[in-house]
């Protein structure tokens, strides 16, 4: 193994990211890129200390909510490997002409990215916990992957990680614009849960195809069938359009009269363009959509409801900016989604007394 010279280790430092973070948290740029450039991102939000998702039924956020990590979901095939910091190299080798591997010193003296972007588990049911959105520190792959000069017969890069797990993507998907090495979470190192001492954080992809603990990406000229995938679960997992509803929960029982329905809606790296929400047999009215930095990380809706006494179904819907809707609904909240994720819609039930 070519350990990073010192020289190219210095080059790479030096190229500026700053231009690249911009364009990455301020407009989205993935391979099936359409949605419109935004205004300015402003400064990094903290995450609250507790979830106005999840704790506060009487109103609706009003800025973008950053999930408190210990609130983040976990999803691990296996135990949580425990990776020595000291000894720990990340190592991108395979079809390249300059393999490299790079200690944890060498990888937090790059040019260091922030963005915030939302995670989701391709096997979240419809109105899942699955689902999180934190800010992220790391660096970009992409002079990385400049350095080490990817062959043209490579047609995908294998992950392996510090438990064992292994997954691959198409080459698209890592060659893409603002791909996130992470070595933080919400400001604090990775937890040993979340990945320490890094994972990777693809845009448009689902949980599946982001290894935490990892260790190697290998340019590979073969299809690579990963743990997931071989169980038949799919070999792309591109984020599909998806809503929920965070509040009320399903089947709450409430007052007559103002009751705020809120919640989340994500599409990978497709901009969430309108929300709508059904009561009962009524037409489909918009609702109050609110945009965070980029459209890699999910909307918040919220819709004033105005309920009358009664047993009511209530259903939320998405759109995106490829025009796809959300059409079909969910049979159950058991209903599974398997085998590329869901976009049915989540459908509840409210007892207004
Ligand atoms: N090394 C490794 N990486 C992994 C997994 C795993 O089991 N091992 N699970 C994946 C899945 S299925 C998901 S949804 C996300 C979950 O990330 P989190 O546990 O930080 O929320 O990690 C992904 N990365
Ligand atoms: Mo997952």
């Amino acid at each position: 193994m070519v350990r990073l010279s010192r020289r190219a280790f210095l080059q790479i430092a030096a190229t500026s990211t700053a231009a690249l973070a911009a364009a990455c948290q301020g407009a989205q740029a993935a391979p099936s890129a359409t949605a419109p450039a935004r205004s300015g991102s402003g400064p990094t939000p903290k995450p609250a200390t507790t979830d106005p998702l999840r704790h506060n039924p009487n109103s609706a956020p009003t800025e973008i909510v950053v999930t408190p990590t210990k609130n983040l979901y976990v999803q691990s095939y296996d135990a949580f490997p425990s990776v020595d910091a000291a000894t720990y190299n990340l190592t991108i080798d395979g079809l390249v002409e300059n393999p490299k591997s790079l200690t944890l010193d060498q990888i937090k003296a790059l040019p260091t990215a922030e963005e915030m972007l939302t995670l989701e588990c391709i096997g979240n049911p419809v109105g899942g916990p699955l689902i999180g959105n934190v800010v992220w520190k790391g660096f970009y792959l992409e002079e990385l992957l400049k350095a080490v000069k990817i062959k043209p017969e490579a047609i995908r890069a294998k992950f392996t990680a510090a438990d064992g797990y292994q997954t691959s993507v198409e080459l698209k998907w890592i060659t893409q614009p603002c791909v996130l090495m992470a070595y933080e979470i919400n400001g604090e190192p990775l937890p040993v849960a979340h990945g320490f001492p890094l994972r990777i954080r693809m845009p448009g992809l689902y949980g599946q195809k982001q290894p935490k603990w990892i260790q190697r990406i290998e340019f590979i000229d073969e299809v690579f069938t990963g743990y997931w995938e071989s169980q038949g679960w799919s070999d792309v997992a591109a984020v599909k359009t998806n809503s929920k509803f965070n509040q009320p929960k399903n089947l709450a029982k409430l007052e007559a009269g103002r009751v705020p329905l809120f919640g989340v809606a994500y599409a990978g790296t497709r901009e969430i363009t309108k929300i709508e929400v059904k009561i009962d047999d009524g037409e489909w009215q918009a609702a109050e959509l609110m945009h965070g930095p980029s459209a890699k990380v999910w909307a918040q809706w919220s819709f004033d409801w105005n309920a009358e006494p009664g047993k009511h179904f209530l259903l939320v819907r998405a759109t995106d900016a490829d025009g796809n809707t959300q059409t079909e609904v969910a049979s159950s909240l058991f209903d599974s989604a398997y085998p590329d994720g869901t976009n049915k819609m989540h459908k509840i039930v409210a007892q207004i007394a």
